[in-house]
């Protein structure tokens, strides 16, 4: 029974979820949206608060440069405290992207009602939070945030006694 649950389980994923600063602004929502991780099951690896320089917001959404919103992000991304986290559940990029819901506010409110951008999100780009988009942006951006981290180590040595723990 215990073997045949464990051939079963799912490597666990890890994504990195920010908290933004309009959310980090209201501390019954920053309780709120700390609750909602928890009660999605979701592990909390890490967790750090923090103030991006200019420099760092513009580096983390370099991608976006030269769009018409670039200028009015990297400014507010810098403009206040944050909270980041790793997390690490099965398909955890993509649980952490559904719940968070699509990055436009008024999309999310007309599509997606009960998601987290729809409910709290005060403009486009202030939605309240981020979440990677893959596997791949995760990584890179839990290295962005949680320099001393390291992503392999986590999943060789840490990961399997999660999961056996599940
Ligand atoms: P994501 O945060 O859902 O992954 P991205 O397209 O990577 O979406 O955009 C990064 C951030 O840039 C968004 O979360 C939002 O804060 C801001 N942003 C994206 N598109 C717009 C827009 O059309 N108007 C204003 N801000 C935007």
């Amino acid at each position: 029974m215990i073997l045949t649950r464990l051939r079963c389980a799912k490597v666990l994923q890890l994504t990195l979820a920010v908290i933004k600063p309009d959310a980090v602004a209201q501390p019954l929502l920053l309780e709120a949206l700390h609750r909602k991780i928890l009660e999605n099951n979701f592990i909390i690896v890490r967790r750090k608060d923090l103030i991006w320089k200019r420099s760092d917001s513009e580096r983390f959404y370099a991608e976006h440069k030269g769009r018409f919103f670039y200028q009015r992000l990297v400014e507010f991304m810098s403009s206040g405290p944050m909270r980041a986290y790793i997390l690490a559940k099965e398909d955890a990029v993509s649980h952490w992207r559904e719940l968070m819901g699509p990055t436009k506010v008024y999309r999310a409110r007309y599509t997606s009602p009960k998601t987290i951008r729809a409910q709290y999100g005060l403009t486009d780009t202030r939605n309240t939070t981020h979440g990677s988009d893959s596997s791949e942006s995760a990584e890179r951006e839990i290295a962005f945030f949680f320099p001393e981290f390291s992503v392999q180590h986590w999943l060789e040595m840490e990961e399997p006694h999660f999961r056996m723990g599940h």
